[in-house]
């Protein structure tokens, strides 16, 4: 029996991991091949699990850190989704403040330290409008740290994705391969759109016909890398939304009436936004929402066709700010809404820090 295939797309918060994730796995999941999906966060309460479910996906998550602080639960997580769904391919999301993958994840799963996998070239997802930002030093919010996270995550890829293609004007995107070819010699790039599925194919192509083959270690600073992830606070918000007295609400208007108030009240802050994410679940809809910088847009991936009266709301927030102003942030939002649209709101979870330093548990 061949052994099942592990494929890790990495790539900083909001690059498109998730969306690329779900193209990747409904291409080969027309393909007749079995897919599971293994996804990753600092705290609890994902979206992205609960999206990729959405889409028909059998999902197991690592939580309370990253892959490769939480290597053990890793190993088990990939070996229950192989004794559960025997999947052809596991793909697997690390979390988007993660870098120093390969030694710390990949040369220890070849190692033999966690199941029996054939590890796929490392793809990182990268951002363009990010990019942009961070090719124009100046105009990046975030702390230097930071964009040295930022770097030493493509400086590692084996495939470059440049992903949100679809969003780059004539020119720019050769221009930008161009920078990030002679920035990260020898790494192949290829041009991505994940929400149109343009390249998809050849990307799946290039991986999945393909071994990891990289013996690199990334030279890097753990101290700077320590310093770039306790410069973002995180926020995990769960709560039931009800409309006072039984009454429908609009889900959407609520929805992007937070996402609004909150990128409103960061910006004021002068926090930059990593990645914030709504996710909205009614009886019998979803509604989600993104926004990956204060420079940019909210972006509505999900609307809900109908109007609940009851609904559970997942918040999850990445930000150049305190743990202490992201809860005061979201309180202020919610109470201001609760008021405005007349809903009783109910927090059901809240989870609110800085990353801890990465510890590995095994560097390679
Ligand atoms: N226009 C465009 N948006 C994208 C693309 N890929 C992802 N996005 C959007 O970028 C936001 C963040 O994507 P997500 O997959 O959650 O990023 P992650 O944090 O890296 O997992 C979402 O609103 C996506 O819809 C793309 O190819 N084009
Ligand atoms: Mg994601």
């Amino acid at each position: 029996m061949q052994n099942t295939k592990l494929a890790i797309v990495g790539g900083f918060l909001g690059a498109g991991k998730t969306t690329a994730i779900l193209a990747l796995g409904t291409s080969l999941r027309a393909k007749g091949l079995r897919v599971g999906i293994v996804t990753n966060d600092q705290g609890g309460e994902l979206v992205d699990t609960r999206y990729l479910e959405e889409h028909g996906f059998s999902v197991l998550e690592v939580t309370g850190g990253c892959f490769c602080c939480n290597f053990d639960q890793l190993s088990q997580k990939l070996d229950q989704m192989s004794q559960q769904e025997f999947p052809d391919y596991i793909l697997a999301e690390p979390v988007g403040s993660c870098t120093d993958l390969i030694s710390t994840i990949m040369k220890p799963i070849h190692g033999g330290r966690a199941g029996q996998f054939e590890l796929a070239p490392l793809s990182v997802v990268c951002d363009p409008l990010r990019l942009r930002r961070f090719m124009q030093e100046k105009q990046s919010a975030f702390p230097n740290e930071i964009n040295y996270l930022f770097s030493k995550q493509l400086e590692e890829a084996e495939v470059i994705v440049l992903n949100k293609y679809d969003l780059l004007q004539d020119g720019e995107a050769e221009r930008m391969e161009k920078f990030l070819s002679e920035r990260y010699k020898g790494i192949v790039i290829l041009p991505v759109s994940a929400k149109t599925g343009a390249g998809v194919e050849e990307w799946l192509g290039c991986i999945l016909s393909a071994e990891s083959r990289s013996e690199k270690t990334l030279d890097i600073e753990y101290d700077t890398y320590a310093a770039a992830e306790a410069s973002l606070g995180w926020l995990n918000l769960g709560a039931e939304i009800r409309g006072r007295d039984g009454a429908a609400f609009d889900g959407n208007a609520f929805s992007r009436a937070l996402m609004a108030d909150l990128r409103e009240r960061l910006e004021a802050n002068g926090s930059e936004i990593a990645h914030l994410k709504l996710y909205l679940v009614s009886a019998s809809d979803t509604c989600k929402l993104s926004c990956v910088s204060i420079y940019e847009e909210i972006i509505e991936d999900k609307h809900m066709a109908t109007s609940p009266s009851q609904c559970s709301l997942i918040v999850n927030l990445r930000a150049c700010a305190s743990p202490e102003f992201l809860s005061t942030a979201i309180r202020g939002s919610l109470d201001a809404l609760a008021h405005t649209m007349a809903l009783e709101i109910s927090q059901t979870a809240h989870e609110s820090f800085y990353p801890g330093y990465p510890k590995p548990k095994y560097r390679m």
